[in-house]
């Protein structure tokens, strides 16, 4: 038989698929449902390996399904809106939409080259106004129902760039564009509610139990719960610069208050900005702590600095107890109260900054079995478990029952006819802010009218679309540039307005297109309720563990408000999540320091070493280190090229095979070469039984002789293990044992002569269950295996072959053998065998007669299926 050839085969297969539209999913499909999504890419112009690695595993998932009779989703589309188009408009003067569809359309062509089950029908970009102006609808919806609000809040402005700035976009201080030192200004922006749900978000993480544990833990930490206590310090007000009376703090650990040696507050609290306008150098103070980005490792890493405001508080438990009040770096106005008392025995911050200025510490909380009177703080604070010390009516006490004591006690003392004390639950998740002043993004579909205020674009005026005839000369928003886009009359009073020039945040786009793939032929709403209700949620969601935190959460958020907004009856749009890991390579160097590309170099292996030359000139390169495929490493492989000289199929095997889905696989080009002779022994084999298959009964024989019993009972066991394996999404088992059974098989075929009619039968099933095992993975190579073995119509259509649970029953079995209570080997016996026979097999053994040592045996004891015990 002739090789393989996969550049032949496998744009036909995909041509037969595309005609026979099997992939067409009807939404009236009486079938169970089942909807396999992966996280949709953005279109920067071509796929990478992860893409490949990501589609792969949603392919294998989807076409399993389908074989076992689901109505399988699995749709496609394009996360296109986002800051590179614009980045490239401003680099190439390319228009951001022509960019972004150009790429659509070069990065679907290479998709399409992979042979993956899509519904293209349903197939959209966010950017497509019939998509974004849904969009618009539901922001108005959730204006409507104050899911969206306006809010003034401290953002990273770039004042070179123009714009306001992620944290992660803030490095060092500066912008990561323009290098400009960032400012912290207060802005008008939209934010969406998302801190109503913080307690729901939290509780129904513990319904996901098909998302991976670090996921939900990353979420739960993102939320940030904390129990703690708000408490009201008296101010001494002759120190103060207004005659203030009292600084309100938020606690976790109000056990500490007796460890408190200073207060901090942060350098926008109110008390701060009266003291500086007293006192120049906190001045000075407060404008240094604005000038640094918002992000919370830049807090972390910043040395702690602060400044005496003079301002004196009163320990809530002793009047005559002074604390000394300073502005810190550390305290953030958005979290909590803005104001902190400091304990260093128990805090590294607050231990860092008393080290600095030198205001001392005192344990408070003495770990068991240290002695107190010996327990000091230096340099590391100790935030572990342990009994109260140096603290007046808490001593003796576990942290515990000292913050509950300390809790009831404030919470009945009073100041100024209030409660000192009130126990408090704080999130550290913020409304999320959706503002971006940006061109590429979806317009947020309100007008401001000096006399109305924010008036909604009323919705016969949607889509509210982005111009196309803009310039991006100057720095900035494109859309607040354009000389006449915004200018529109109020639609309420008629009068002068203009249009909210702010789009919306990309992350918005991607919270609710998986609803949207359930019907995206709706033009009056953005989901059809019976079918989003019957569709959703989505059954295996796959994707990168970037995105772990906050695509999902918003996307979690998102299904929520549109829940109370009418356009979805779930919570959880993910009931099974999985994070894939990364594709990486090993990277290589020349001698003059530069990276060489995986495709300019040659490697031999000679035993255990491997030699890596430059292919043109022949000089040897250094074998680096293995990394994640990037760029600048340029140790990335190109998708087009490995799929021109292999195909896809070897592709998608070798991206499977490797290692478990969600660690890192390492591409090498001898593992895909070893995918490759695979795949040509796969064809050989099949093409060897096809003959054998050709000769075999038409009907199943009554009966059969060993051999092919064996034979049987590899297919199925094979059968059930792959299919367990993908169950579990632990694709590389499947596949190894996809190998093992292929192996199997090959041998038989090899030893088979001319094979009795039984064997030829039980040949011939076996080799109809391989191609349909390995079809989830190689769907080109199935496809034509299948029709060598003239079997009908397409294996991508074919149903998932039945097991036969009585072939898997083991018939032998092995039970441990002990001697006097010792193990001295194991015994093989039929699983039917009597207390008798198992006796008379272990004597025999040769293990047993050694450690019986001429001594004559006592007794033997059978546990049934457990053990056998020789008592000499
Ligand atoms: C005294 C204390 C003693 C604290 C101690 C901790 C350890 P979580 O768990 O994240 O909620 N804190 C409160 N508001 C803050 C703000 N705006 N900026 C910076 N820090 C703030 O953290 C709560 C703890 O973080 C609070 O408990 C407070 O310090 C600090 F041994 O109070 B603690
Ligand atoms: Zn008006």
């Amino acid at each position: 038989n002739e090789r393989y050839n996969a550049r032949e085969s496998e744009p036909k297969w995909q041509a037969k698929w595309d005609e026979a539209k099997i992939f067409a999913t009807q939404n009236d499909d009486p079938r169970p449902k089942y909807y396999v999504l992966e996280m949709f890419p953005y279109p920067s112009g071509r796929i990478h390996m992860g893409h490949v690695r990501n589609y792969t595993m949603g392919d294998v998932v989807a076409r399993t399904m389908r074989a076992r009779g689901y109505n399988v989703l699995h749709p496609m589309g394009w996360d296109a809106f986002g800051l590179p188009a614009e980045n490239a408009a401003i680099e190439r003067k390319v228009a951001p939409k022509a960019w972004t569809y150009d790429n659509i359309a070069a990065m679907k062509k290479q998709l399409q080259t992979m042979g993956l089950s899509l519904d293209w029908a349903r197939e959209f970009a966010t950017c497509d106004p019939r998509y974004y102006k849904h969009q618009q609808k539901m922001f108005l919806d959730f204006l409507k129902a104050g899911l969206a609000e306006r809010e003034t809040r401290k953002l990273n402005w770039d004042p070179v760039d123009m714009t306001v700035l992620a944290n992660e976009q803030v490095i060092d201080g500066r912008g990561w564009r323009s290098g400009a030192v960032v400012e912290l200004r207060e802005m008008n922006q939209w934010v969406f509610k998302i801190t109503k749900y913080s307690q729901e978000l939290l509780d129904a993480l513990g319904t996901l139990d098909r998302w991976p544990d670090k996921v939900r833990l990353m979420q739960r930490n993102w939320i940030g719960r904390s129990e703690g206590l708000l408490v009201r310090f008296a101010l001494d007000p002759a120190t103060t610069p207004g005659g203030e009376t009292e600084l309100k703090i938020f606690t976790t650990r109000p056990d500490t208050l007796f460890g408190a040696k200073f207060m901090a507050i942060a350098g926008d609290h109110p008390l701060a900005l009266a003291a500086a306008a007293k006192d120049p150098k906190i001045a000075a103070f407060v404008e240094d702590c604005k000038k640094r980005g918002t992000a919370q490792a830049e807090i972390d890493t910043a040395e702690k600095q602060g400044i005496d405001t003079g301002i004196r508080a009163v320990h809530p438990f002793d009047p005559t107890w002074s604390i000394p009040v300073y502005v810190a770096n550390f305290v953030l106005m958005e979290y909590g109260t803005g104001a902190i008392f400091g304990c260093p025995a128990h805090d590294q911050r607050d231990l860092d900054f008393v080290n600095k200025y030198q205001l001392g510490n005192t344990p408070v909380v003495c770990p068991e079995g240290q002695d107190p009177a010996s327990f000091v703080i230096t340099d590391t604070a100790y935030d572990g478990e342990g009994r109260m010390i140096n603290s007046r009516f808490l001593d003796g006490m576990t942290i515990a029952d000292a913050k509950e004591e300390v809790a009831k006690r404030l919470e009945t003392a009073q100041l100024g006819g209030a409660p000192v004390g009130e126990r408090k639950v704080n999130f550290r998740l913020r409304d999320w802010g959706i503002s971006r002043q940006r061109y590429w993004g979806c317009p947020i579909p309100v007008i401001h009218c000096e006399v109305c205020g924010v008036v909604p674009v009323p919705d016969k005026d949607l889509p509210v679309t982005l111009p196309e005839d803009v310039s991006f000369e100057k720095p900035g928003n494109a859309l607040d540039h354009h000389p006449t886009w915004k200018h529109v009359a109020c639609p309420q009073c008629g009068g002068k307005a203009q249009r909210e020039t702010d789009t919306m945040d990309t992350f918005v786009d991607s919270s609710w297109y998986f609803a949207r793939f359930t019907d995206p032929w709706n033009e009056t709403a953005p989901t059809t309720p019976d079918v989003v209700n019957r569709m959703l949620p989505v059954d295996q969601y796959i994707g990168g563990v970037e995105h772990a935190i906050l695509h999902l959460l918003y996307s979690r958020f998102f299904t929520r408000a549109m829940k109370a907004t009418g356009h979805v009856a779930l919570d959880e749009p993910f009931k099974g999540m999985f994070t894939q890991g990364m594709v990486v390579h090993e990277t290589y160097r020349t001698a003059d320091g530069h990276f060489a590309s995986p495709a300019e170099i040659s490697i031999t292996v000679e035993g255990d070493s491997r030699r890596a030359t430059l292919l043109d000139g022949g000089t040897p390169v250094e074998i680096g280190p293995i990394e994640k495929m990037s760029k600048s490493k340029r140790n990335t492989v190109d998708p087009d090229e490995i799929i021109g000289t292999y195909g896809a199929d070897t592709a998608r095997w070798f991206m499977l095979s490797d290692s478990p889905p969600d660690r890192d696989v390492i591409w090498s080009e001898e593992g895909v070469k070893g995918a490759s002779r695979f795949v040509q022994r796969l064809w050989r084999m099949v093409n060897d039984a096809a003959e054998i298959a050709q000769a075999a009964p038409a009907s199943r024989p009554d009966s059969f002789g060993p051999d092919a019993l064996t034979v049987r009972k590899a297919a199925h066991s094979a059968l059930d293990k792959v299919l367990n394996g993908i169950e579990r999404l632990a694709f590389n088992v499947s596949l190894a044992h996809i190998r093992e059974f292929s192996n199997n098989l090959g041998d038989v075929l090899a030893k088979s002569g001319t094979p009795t009619p039984d064997m030829a039968w039980a040949i011939r099933e076996a080799t109809v269950i391989l191609v349909q095992l390995f079809h989830p993975m190689m769907p080109h190579l199935a496809e034509e295996c299948w029709t060598v073995l003239g079997q009908p119509g397409l294996v991508s259509e074919a149903v998932w072959p039945q097991i036969e649970r009585d072939l898997l029953v083991e018939d032998s079995i092995t039970l441990p053998v002990q001697v006097n209570g010792k193990k001295r080997g194991e015994v093989t016996v039929p699983r039917a065998a009597t207390t008798a026979e198992i006796e008379a097999a272990v004597l025999a053994l040769d293990a047993v007669r050694q450690a019986l040592d001429g001594k004559p045996v006592r007794k033997v004891i059978v546990v049934p299926q457990r053990i056998v015990n020789v008592v000499g």
